[in-house]
C-alpha cells in the first residue's frame, strides 16, 4: 500500500516489508554502520536531514576525480561533460516530479531559497498592499519569514489556516478564509514538526477556485511519497536536497513555465543573461534566469543520483515500509506511561513529535543519544505551532527508507530509561 500525497485521503500503512529488502538498502548507507558511544547508530533525524547511499557518494567523488569543470561554458572536454551530468540531473528531476518540462526545474541552494526566490520575484512583481497570502499554523520558518519580509515591504495580509489539536488541517476553515484578495496559498504538504499529511488536493481546487495560486513546501513529501505536480496542479513546488538523501547545498524550484518566464530574475550575475551592455541587460528564459553564478555542480550531480537511488526502490515501496515502521512507532511509543504524542493526525507521514512528562525535550535528546539514537528536540523551526500545543520544544523521530523495527524498539528501551533516570 502506497501514501498517495496526491489525494487527501491516504492509507495508514501496510505491516509486510516482505518485497522490500531492507538489509541491501542498509548496506547502501556506509553511516550506518557506524557505532556511537559504543552503539550502533540509530539515525531518526530525517526529518532534519537525510543520510547519503553509497551511489550518491560514489558519483560525488567521481565528479570531483574524473571530469569536474564549471558548466555552461567551457568548449573543453571537462566543460561538456560536467554541463552534461548538470543538465541530466535537471531532466531526473523532472521525470521525479513529473514536470511538464525540464525547463521548470530550477535549481536553488535548497527548499528555504526556493520560496524566498518566489516571494522576492514573483511576490513583489505580483501582490501590491491589501492582498492575502494565507499561509497554515504549521509552517516551517521558512515558509513565514520570506511572507513577513514581503508583507512588511509592500502590505500584504497575511492569513493562517488553523489546524486543530490533532493536528489536522482544517479545509473548512481554510476555505472561510478565501477570497478575492487571496493571491497565493503557501502551504506545507508535510508538516516537519507534526507529519501531518495536508489535504493538497482540496486546498489546490479550493485555492485555484478563487483564482489564487498555490505553493507547496515539499521538503517533507518528496521523501516519502509519489509527488505528481502535473496530477496536482500545483503552482510551485519546492523542496531540499538533503532531506531526499541527496547532498546539501542544492535544491529544486518547480514553477509552471508561463509563470517563471513571467518573473523577474531573483539574483543577477552569469549564467544567466542573454546579453550585457552597460545600458541594457536581457535575460535568459527559465530555468537559467533564476541561476545566476556557478551553481553547486556536483551537488546537482549528486541529487540526481539520489533521485536515480529513491526512484529505483519505489517511492511507493518506501511509504508501504515507513507507514509500517510509523504505525509501529506509534504503537510502541504511545505504550510508554507519560509520553504523548503531539501531531496525531489522519493522514501522516513518518514522523513523531513527543514530550515526556517532566523531562525537558533537550534532556530525552542528549539521554537517548548515549544509547546511539538520534532525534532531534528543540522547536524544529516552526514555533508558531509548538506555540498552538503550548510548549516550547518537543522530541521528534523521524523515519526514513532505512530504518527498522529493531530501531523502534532501541528508542523504546532508550526512553523508558530515560524516564526510570529522571524519576
Ligand atoms: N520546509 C520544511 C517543511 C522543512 O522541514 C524544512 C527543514 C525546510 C522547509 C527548510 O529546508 P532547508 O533545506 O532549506 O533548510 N526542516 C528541518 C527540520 O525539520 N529539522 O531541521 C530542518
Amino acid at each position: 500500500m502506497s501514501m498517495d500525497l496526491s489525494q487527501p485521503v491516504i492509507s495508514s500503512g501496510d505491516n509486510s516489508t516482505s518485497a522490500y529488502d531492507l538489509e541491501r538498502i542498509r548496506a547502501d548507507f556506509p553511516i550506518l554502520k557506524q557505532e556511537v558511544y559504543g552503539k550502533p547508530l540509530v539515525y531518526l533525524d530525517n526529518g532534519a536531514s537525510a543520510q547519503k547511499p553509497r551511489q550518491v557518494i560514489d558519483a560525488m567523488s567521481d565528479v570531483f576525480e574524473n571530469y569536474y569543470s564549471n558548466v555552461h561554458r567551457g568548449v573543453h572536454w571537462t566543460s561538456q561533460r560536467s554541463t552534461e551530468a548538470f543538465e541530466a540531473a535537471r531532466e531526473k528531476v523532472q521525470v521525479f516530479i513529473n514536470a511538464a518540462s525540464v525547463n521548470e526545474v530550477i535549481f536553488t541552494r535548497g527548499a528555504t531559497e526556493s520560496i524566498n526566490l518566489v516571494a522576492a520575484t514573483w511576490g513583489r512583481k505580483n501582490l501590491k498592499a491589501g492582498d492575502e497570502v494565507i499561509l497554515s499554523h504549521m509552517e516551517h520558518h521558512s515558509n513565514i519569514v520570506p511572507w513577513q519580509l514581503l508583507r512588511d515591504e509592500i502590505g500584504i495580509e497575511l492569513k493562517i489556516a488553523p489546524i486543530d489539536k490533532g493536528g489536522n488541517f482544517l479545509l473548512d476553515a481554510f476555505e472561510a478564509l478565501l477570497s478575492d484578495k487571496t493571491k497565493l496559498v503557501a502551504v506545507t504538504h508535510v508538516s516537519n514538526a507534526l507529519g501531518t499529511v495536508v489535504p493538497v488536493a482540496d486546498v489546490i481546487r479550493l485555492a485555484h477556485e478563487k483564482g489564487a495560486l498555490v505553493l507547496l513546501d515539499g521538503c517533507q513529501a518528496v521523501p516519502h511519497a509519489v509527488v505528481d505536480v502535473q496530477a496536482l496542479d500545483v503552482d510551485f513546488y519546492v523542496f531540499s536536497g538533503h532531506k531526499l538523501y541527496g547532498p546539501t547545498g542544492i535544491g529544486v524550484l518547480w514553477g509552471r513555465e508561463d509563470l517563471l518566464n513571467a518573473m523577474p530574475p531573483y539574483q543577477g550575475g552569469g549564467d544567466m543573461i542573454s546579453s550585457v551592455t552597460f545600458e541594457k541587460t536581457t535575460f535568459m528564459k527559465t530555468p537559467h534566469r533564476f541561476e545566476a553564478g556557478t551553481p553547486a555542480i556536483a551537488e546537482a550531480i549528486g541529487l540526481g543520483v539520489a533521485v536515480d537511488y529513491v526512484s529505483g526502490i519505489g517511492l511507493e515501496n518506501i511509504s508501504a515500509h515507513e507507514q509500517g515502521i510509523l504505525q509501529y512507532a506509534t504503537e510502541k511509543l504511545s505504550a510508554i506511561k507519560g509520553l504523548t504524542i503531539i501531531g496525531t493526525a489522519k493522514e501522516k507521514a513518518s514522523i513523531i513529535s513527543f514530550s515526556v512528562d517532566g523531562i525537558h525535550p533537550h534532556d530525552i535528546g542528549t539521554f537517548v543519544d548515549r544509547a546511539g539514537v538520534a532525534v532531534r528536540v528543540g522547536h524544529h523551526c516552526a514555533q508558531p505551532v509548538m506555540e498552538f500545543y503550548g510548549v516550547a520544544a518537543t522530541a521528534r523521530a523521524s523515519f526514513g527508507l532505512y530504518n527498522t523495527r529493531d530501531e523502534v524498539d532501541v528508542l523504546a528501551d532508550a526512553l523508558e530509561q530515560t524516564k526510570e533516570f529522571f524519576a
